[in-house]
This record gives structure tokens, sequence and C-alpha cells, in this order.
């Protein structure tokens, strides 16, 4: 995995530096000409301003790396209790410097990350420098939905109803509550499959590896799509009790939506479904007679390659990701048509399994057996709580450095403000 980062040292340090970079880049050019109540304001109480997120990735450099690691004293003690990820209450984070102040402050702390780069003893340490570029990424990505946050509100957007594609009928037998086709559906043979990833790019979540032992199932080839998705809306899917478990009931009730978060359906018909809460990607399988898949199922329908019976760091292979393999880094803007990129495809045929939409699994976030915290129990140990689902395979608007098949994201069942998706399985 990540054949580049076992150069030489100096080798290293250099690809460190253009990787920081570029993240960086990218970072700052979600703030392009935007609007500054954008930067101010939350656009959820659940989530912080977008401003605020771009503070908090220089702190928490500052911190791992220049205080953490270089032993330095903090170097902007006021921002201390602003920035950090448990100084205050999302809501009163409204209260930030400007773009450019917080501008200023970024670089003050990538300067001196730079000078200690040079030295810093990256044998025992490339991990934390992997980390916080990925920790970077994330919060990227958080930002770009904070922005489709605001901008839905600004613009009112409302449900606009599509027609349907033809239904197809199903080629395989069994009983299935909604006709749909199963023609395409992948079959992946049972066994022992080996997940996670000990390499030195993986969070603490990701490790160690471990055997799974899974049946025999099947897994669609592609992400659930909004046309499919609209015949469960207009099946009435949101009023039906029978496609809910209990749980998801209990929260339609409370929360009775009537369509997808990022909703706009026009010449969307071929787009991965985006928005939705766990509760209604379980809903919508059991519509169509399926479930979703565990993480382990859909780990192997990623990467496991029968015929070289290997596992890949990408659906494709080795290769770094890029864009004819998948849709990520916001190049897009959006998401794009789930058979977009058939040189994405995994070994078993899989399209969109990294890029285009996070997708939800049925497993719940756990730690695998062995499992250690770093760089801070909280980073994954807090949410260890059965509270939250694990997703799988990066978004559209996700950086390169969290896309592979074994990255763990997690988040309540009952969120949909993230670009999430899902694909369904049976066994
Ligand atoms: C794994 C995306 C849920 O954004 O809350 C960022 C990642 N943790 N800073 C989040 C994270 C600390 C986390 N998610
Ligand atoms: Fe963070």
């Amino acid at each position: 995995m990540h054949p580049s980062l076992a150069l030489p040292s100096t080798d290293l340090r250099d690809e460190i530096r253009q990787r920081y970079q570029q993240a960086r880049a990218n970072t700052l050019s979600l703030f392009e000409n935007l609007d500054s109540t954008f930067f101010y304001r939350q656009a959820h109480p659940d989530f912080s301003p977008m401003g605020w997120h771009l503070g908090h990735i220089g702190f928490t450099e500052g911190l791992w790396l220049l205080e953490q690691g270089a032993g330095q004293k903090p170097l902007f003690p006021d921002y201390r209790q602003l920035f950090a990820a448990d100084g205050l209450p999302k809501a009163q984070r409204e209260q930030l410097p400007s773009f450019t102040e917080v501008c200023d402050y970024l670089a003050d702390i990538r300067r001196q990350i730079f000078e200690y780069l040079a030295h810093a003893p990256l044998e025992e340490q490339s991990w934390l420098w992997l980390w916080l570029i990925q920790h970077e990424s994330q919060h990227c990505e958080t930002i770009t939905w904070v922005f489709h946050l605001h901008q839905r509100q600004a613009s009112r957007q409302t449900y606009i109803a599509i027609q349907p594609t033809p239904l197809q009928e199903p080629k395989i037998r069994g009983k299935f509550s909604a006709p749909v086709s199963f023609a395409e559906t992948i079959r992946i043979e049972g066994g022992l499959f080996r997940c996670g990833n000990d390499g030195i790019e993986a969070l603490d979540n990701e490790k160690p590896e471990h055997l799974v032992s899974l049946e025999t199932y099947w897994i669609d080839p592609t992400p659930v799509t909004c046309g499919d998705y609209a015949r469960f809306i207009d099946a009435g899917g949101y009023t039906e009790r029978q496609w809910w478990s209990a749980a998801g009931w209990a929260w339609l009730q409370d929360n009775p939506v009537t369509h997808p978060r990022y909703w706009n359906l026009a010449g969307m018909e071929n787009h991965p479904v985006c928005g939705v809460s766990w509760f209604e990607a379980d809903a919508y399988a059991r519509f169509v007679g399926k479930r979703l898949p565990t993480e382990a199922e859909w780990e192997k329908a990623a990467s496991w390659h029968p015929e070289l019976a290997a596992r890949q760091a990408y659906p494709w292979g080795a290769e770094d990701p890029n864009h004819q393999r998948c849709n990520f880094g916001g190049r897009q803007g959006q998401t794009t048509p789930v058979t977009q990129y058939p040189q994405g495809r995994s070994a078993y045929g899989c399209y969109d399994m990294l890029g285009n939409v996070w997708e939800w699994t049925d497993t719940w976030f756990h730690p695998y057996e062995g499992y250690v915290s770093f760089p801070y129990e909280g980073y994954s140990k807090a949410y260890f709580d059965n509270q939250h689902r694990v997703l799988k395979g990066g978004s559209w608007a996700v950086q390169a450095p969290v896309l592979r098949c074994a990255f763990r994201n997690w988040y309540y069942p009952a969120t949909r403000e993230h670009f999430a998706g899902f694909r369904c399985a049976y066994s």
C-alpha cells in the first residue's frame, strides 16, 4: 500500500511536504469566493461553521507536530479554546477571526511544521504525519457539506418528481416485496477474508488486520441510484410502516422527511442517492427484498481479487486514486452517474466502491480485536458505543488520502447531512 512511502528518507520528506501542500491547496480552494456568512455561521446545529473547521485543521497540526512532536510551547494559546475539538460547544464556534486571520494562523503553523519536517524523526513518526493529512482531508469533506447545506438553505430547493425508468424483470427466483432487477447482482464466494489495514497510513480503527468468516453473498454492482430510489418514494416508501425497522419508524415519526437530503432529480436518475440516514437505506433495502452489506462483505467486494487470490488497497489495484478511476476531491462538484468510472471497478465488477458517495453498512462501529488508540483516545474509541454505523468508500468530496478500501467512517444512523448513499446485498 502506498509504495511511494517506502522511499529513502529525503524523498519521504519531500513526498510528505508535497502531500501537505496539495492537501492545503484543496482545503483553501473550498473558501474561494465564499459568502462570509457561510464562513461564520452554522448551517445546522450539529455542525460547526466552515471557518471553524479551517482553524481547527491548523490547530490540530500545531498540537500534534509542534507541541507533541517538536516539544514547542503552544504557538497561539489564544486559539486553543476556540479551535480544539473539546474546546467550545458547536453553537459557540461562530465568534471567529476573519478568513485572512485564520489563513495567517495556518500559514504560520505550516512554516514551522516544514522547518520541523527537515529533521523530524520520521522513522517512528511518519504515521502521525499521515494521520494529520487524513485529518485535514476529513474536515475538508465536512466543510464541503456544510457549504452545501448553506447553499440549499439559501436557494430553498425542494423535491422535484421524476419519471422512474422502466422496470426490469427479476432474473433470480425468490420472494421479493417489489419488482427489481437482480440480473447483475454479483455473487461473492464465502470463506475467510482478511479485513482491516496494517499499513503505515492506517488509522487506529483499521488495525489490526484480522480474518473474518463470510458466507456466500450477493452484492449490487452499483450504489442505489436516484431513479431506483424514486420508485420507493413513489410506492409510498416514506409512509408505509412495513419497510421500516422499529427504530427507523420511530426516527421517521420524529423526522417526517419525504426524500433524501440532497435530492434534486432533474437529470440525476443515474446518480447515487445522496443524503440518506441509515434508517432510510435500511428501509429501501427491505423494500427491494435485500439488506445492507456488512462492512466485511463490502470490503471484500471492493478489495478482493479472486483470480490473484489477493487483497488490493484500491478496487482497481495498487495505483493511487486518480480521476479516471473515481469521483473524488471535489473535482466534479457533485455526484456522477454510478457507471461513469468503468476503470474504477473492483475485481468482482463493482462500480463506485471508492468515491461518489459513502456507503452505509450494516455494521456497528466497533474496535477490531487488539485495537490500540492513536494519536489520542477520543479519535475512535469515544465512538465505539454501538450507536454509530460504519460507512465505507468515501464521497465525491473526500481528498485522496482517505480513499482506500479499508478506511472506516462512522456516523449516527440518523445523520443524513453527509454525502452518504448505500448499495444493497443479500444472502
Ligand atoms: C470520522 C468523519 C466522523 O469528522 O467527526 C475529524 C473525523 N475526527 N477530527 C469527524 C475526525 C476528529 C470524524 N469522522
Ligand atoms: Fe478534527
